[in-house]
């Protein structure tokens, strides 16, 4: 989330599109609620069905799954040719000006430097601004160069014309319009609208560009940084912003920094590349503090084996050469590389797309360890449960282990909510038999393992025999001593650079912020953006004062917020160029002539004044925010539309002509799971996957309450398509995809209508996802049965919101 829960309320215009936060966030929506009920704020829903957050929306759009890109692109259109946008904003804070490069392209569906043979963009350098001699990106304030992001832009999404969105979203064109006509109500200063999505953008082929497109579209409406604006991803699981923040990801490091690549072998180039030149004059680059974030963490890690002459122990870090996300686990698995597999508070064989593939992919593994506090669908993986789970037992060898643990009320420790806010939680009971907390249980695995090393050595035993374990019992670190290592200490005293005689740390005390981080090792800090949250002053995250002296609902000594307590992101562009609030009722920080102050804590140097010029979105090295992803994304800088791998078309509506760019071209898709795409002609139906409020995925199904108020699954079809295949309401249907089937209740809704796209009538199928052969609930299959293995270009999120179905009557 750019903003926070609570931000919500001072919204006038709520899009919730790509998610339902009625049902999987029934908690947080009631700030949509307050604000609808005192600020009159307005509520939109874009979904394929008419959802819980639909039925109390003020207007709803239906929408084909899949096809987001295509309507944002129409919104971005929209905003563009009826000049509703917010000029100052747009002009100065944003990359609309900036020149892009002379052998820049797009063609037929094609970004400049693709290459076909190995389906990405290898040469990604035309994507980039002309720069400078003087090393500054060149602008054109009037954007009347036809090189400027503003002008490219508009060529480029001219052909997402309201016409376009009714025939490949099959959304008719006048609901189209009036969603445009209320997001563009807030192109003036004085309104906000703020974006709520989750999974129904994330878990598409095209996923990370479809909420790209969203944060376009804030971005002209100048909704970046205010009050009642921002981008709000509404997270999953109660501390999955946590783990992104610690870097649980197999190309991430802590707070955001990202491990070398196997090119990266050379330490200073890896800094360098990660900490770049400001591209306009008098800009914060802030990433410029890389190698002090970067250094603090290894001496976090490593302790004195971390030292100027071994380059921190970068050599101890591996590299990578391609991402090991789970889709390539269960790929190489599957090819029988993999030995062994520790599923830590995760149930791959319920969670993961394409089930047939994964039991054969478990089943080639010499070990399965399971640490759960159940007996889950994995752990069992090898055992038959009929038509739910038909394997051969007496076939599968692998070995499982199953180390109970306890779960989160068992627990002390931090969980990070979707407001990007620390709050500590304390143990409420202790867990049963023979459980241990996570943390005892790798505590002991790590000393075991360190312990085998030291004795019998090995190829590379440095990283592992000097691993820094300061922990007062090294079999069980507490989370006290977790949460103080990733806030982090000094090392040796630091003392005033201007006042040397000055002492501002003493050597082993805690650090107040990250701004006190140093590259030369004088400085340990396990996760450089938790610097803030245990300081000389205690454990932050524990604080619960809800004082809002503002009223607008900031709320700083509630918790602790990462970075550095802000709660707004970017908030320095709810300002106008010259220090003022856009909006003076919706006031986050002001220059008051000397500094900036206000509610928040300013997102910006806090004593830069605005005459000087220096954007907001310090970030970035352009100081602006990016219409124009100058480096990073898979399939280019301008947000395009392509099919889900399984289309109901066959065709991209946008460049029917041109087969090659159907489906997303820098998409990864392994041979055999290609293979395992079904076509329209055989499966008719587009289909997707949801949550319901009564069950949390696949593990509430173990606890009687849950299981008797949503006992039995079900699928959702509209009464067309009841019609068509013959059923009635409690009929039992048989869904299957090109990978297998799944057998339950039919629920006939009229929530669920079929769509005209493109003259054909497509029908969607809505399937729930919770049941399985584990637990209380009726025995039911696993839905990720029919779910195809492809993920989106950037993160590999599976892409279990957009594939091909058939419908019969069992
Ligand atoms: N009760 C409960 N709450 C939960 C969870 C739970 O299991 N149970 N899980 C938690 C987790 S881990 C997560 S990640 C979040 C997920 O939160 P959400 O993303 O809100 O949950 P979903 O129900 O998966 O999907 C949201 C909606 O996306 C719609 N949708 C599908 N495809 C498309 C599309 O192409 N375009 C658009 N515009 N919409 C589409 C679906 O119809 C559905 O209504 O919920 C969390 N909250
Ligand atoms: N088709 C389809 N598939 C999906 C999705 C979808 O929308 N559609 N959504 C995807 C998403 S967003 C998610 S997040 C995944 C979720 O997939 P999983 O994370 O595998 O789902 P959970 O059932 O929440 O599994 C978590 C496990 O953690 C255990 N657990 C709880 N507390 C603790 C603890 O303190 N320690 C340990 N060690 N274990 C604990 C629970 O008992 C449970 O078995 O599913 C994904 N799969
Ligand atoms: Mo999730």
């Amino acid at each position: 989330m750019t903003n926070h829960w609570v931000d919500i309320r001072n919204a006038d215009v709520i899009l919730v599109m790509g998610g339902n936060a009625a049902e999987a966030h029934p908690c947080g929506f009631k700030w949509v609620t307050e604000a609808k009920a005192h600020r009159g704020a307005r509520l939109i829903v874009v979904d394929p069905r008419f959802t819980r957050t639909a039925s109390v929306a003020d207007f709803y759009a239906p929408i084909r799954t899949g096809s987001d890109i295509v309507f944002l692109g129409g919104v971005i259109n929209y905003l563009l040719t009826q000049d509703k946008i917010q000029h100052e904003y747009v002009r100065s804070y944003t990359d609309m000006s900036f020149i892009v490069r002379e052998d820049f392209a797009f063609n037929d569906g094609l970004y400049s430097g693709y290459d076909k043979d190995k389906h990405m963009y290898v040469d990604k350098s035309s994507w980039d601004y002309d720069i400078g001699e003087d090393g500054f990106a060149k602008v054109d304030p009037t954007l009347q160069d036809p090189r400027c992001v503003y002008q490219l832009m508009k060529t480029h999404y001219s052909r997402y014309t309201p016409e376009m969105v009714e025939k490949a979203c099959g959304t008719p064109k006048e609901k189209f319009l009036t969603v445009c006509e209320m997001l563009a109500s807030c192109s003036v200063p004085s309104r906000a609208a703020t974006i709520l999505y989750a999974l129904g953008w994330t878990q598409h082929s095209v996923g990370s560009e479809m909420l790209r497109t969203g944060a376009m579209v804030q971005l002209l409406l100048g909704n970046i940084g205010i009050s009642g604006g921002g981008m709000n991803a509404l997270r999953g699981h109660s501390n999955i912003q946590g783990l992104t923040d610690l870097g649980l990801l197999s190309n991430a490091l802590p707070g955001y920094m990202t491990l070398g690549l196997d090119r990266e072998q050379n330490f200073d180039d890896y800094i360098k590349t990660r900490a770049p030149q400001p591209l306009r004059p008098n800009q914060l680059s802030f990433w410029k503090n890389y190698k002090a974030f970067f250094v603090s963490f290894m001496k976090s890690w490593w302790g004195e084996h971390a030292n100027a002459d071994n380059n921190w122990a970068y050599d101890y870090l591996p590299k990578y050469d391609r991402l090991y996300d789970l889709l390539n686990t269960m790929e190489e698995m599957h090819k029988g590389k993999i030995n062994g597999y520790i599923a830590q508070g995760f149930n791959p064989l319920a969670a993961v797309s394409n089930k047939q593939k994964n039991i054969e992919a478990l089943s080639k593994l010499k070990w399965l360890v399971i640490m759960d506090p159940l007996a889950t669908e994995t752990s069992e993986f090898w055992k038959n449960y009929g038509e739910f789970n038909d394997v051969k037992s007496a076939d599968i060898q692998t070995e499982v282990f199953r180390l109970p643990t306890t779960c989160f009320a068992e627990e002390f420790g931090s969980l990070v909510s979707s407001s990007r806010v620390l709050q500590w939680h304390w143990q409420g009971a202790d867990g049963p038999g023979e459980s241990r907390s996570d943390l005892a249980i790798m505590g002991e695995l790590f000393m075991r393992i360190r312990a085998m090393y030291q004795k019998d050595g090995g190829k590379f035993p440095d990283p592992i025999v000097n691993l820094s374990w300061p922990y007062a019992n090294p079999n069980s670190p507490t989370p006290e001593e977790l949460a103080r290592e990733f806030n982090g200490k000094a090392l040796t005293e630091l003392t005033d650079p201007k006042d040397p005689a000055k002492v501002l740390v003493k050597a082993g005390e805690q650090l107040s912020g990250f701004g006190q981080l140093k590259d030369d090792g004088s400085t340990a800090s396990g996760c450089w953006i938790f610097c803030g949250a245990w300081t000389p002053a205690g454990n932050q995250m524990g604080r619960r004062d809800n004082n809002d002296p503002t009223g607008n609902g900031q709320t700083l000594n509630w918790a602790w917020a990462w970075p550095a307590n802000r709660r707004i992101l970017y908030n320095r562009a709810s300002c106008d160029t010259s220090g003022k609030p856009f909006d003076p009722t919706r006031k986050l920080i002001a220059w008051n002539g000397k500094a900036w102050t206000g509610s928040d804590t300013p997102d910006y140097k806090a004593d830069e004044p605005p005459e000087n010029g220096m954007g907001p979105f310090i970030m970035n090295a352009e100081g602006v925010a990016r219409f124009f992803a100058r480096d990073g994304m898979a399939e280019g800088p301008f947000p395009e539309h392509y099919e889900p791998f399984e289309t109901p078309l066959g065709y991209n509506p946008l460049h029917p002509d041109h087969a090659e760019v159907t489906n997303n071209p820098a998409a990864r898709i392994f041979p055999d799971d290609k293979a395992s795409l079904g076509k329209a002609a055989d499966y008719p139906h587009t289909a997707t996957t949801y949550r319901l409020t009564e069950h949390f995925h696949y593990w509430t199904k173990h606890a009687r309450l849950n299981a008797i108020i949503q006992p039995e699954q079900f699928v959702e079809i509209g009464e067309d398509l009841a019609k068509e295949v013959g059923v009635v309401a409690g009929d039992r249907i048989k869904v299957s995809s090109k990978r297998g089937h799944i057998i339950a209740v039919a629920v006939v809704t009229k929530r669920i209508k079929p769509l005209m796209i493109d003259g054909k009538k497509v029908q969607t199928v809505g399937i729930p996802l919770h049941w399985g052969f584990k637990g209380l609930t009726k025995p039911g299959y696993l839905v990720n049965t029919l779910t195809p293995a492809v993920g989106d270009a950037n993160t590999q999120t599976p892409e279990f919101k957009s594939f091909l179905v058939k419908v019969e009557k069992a």
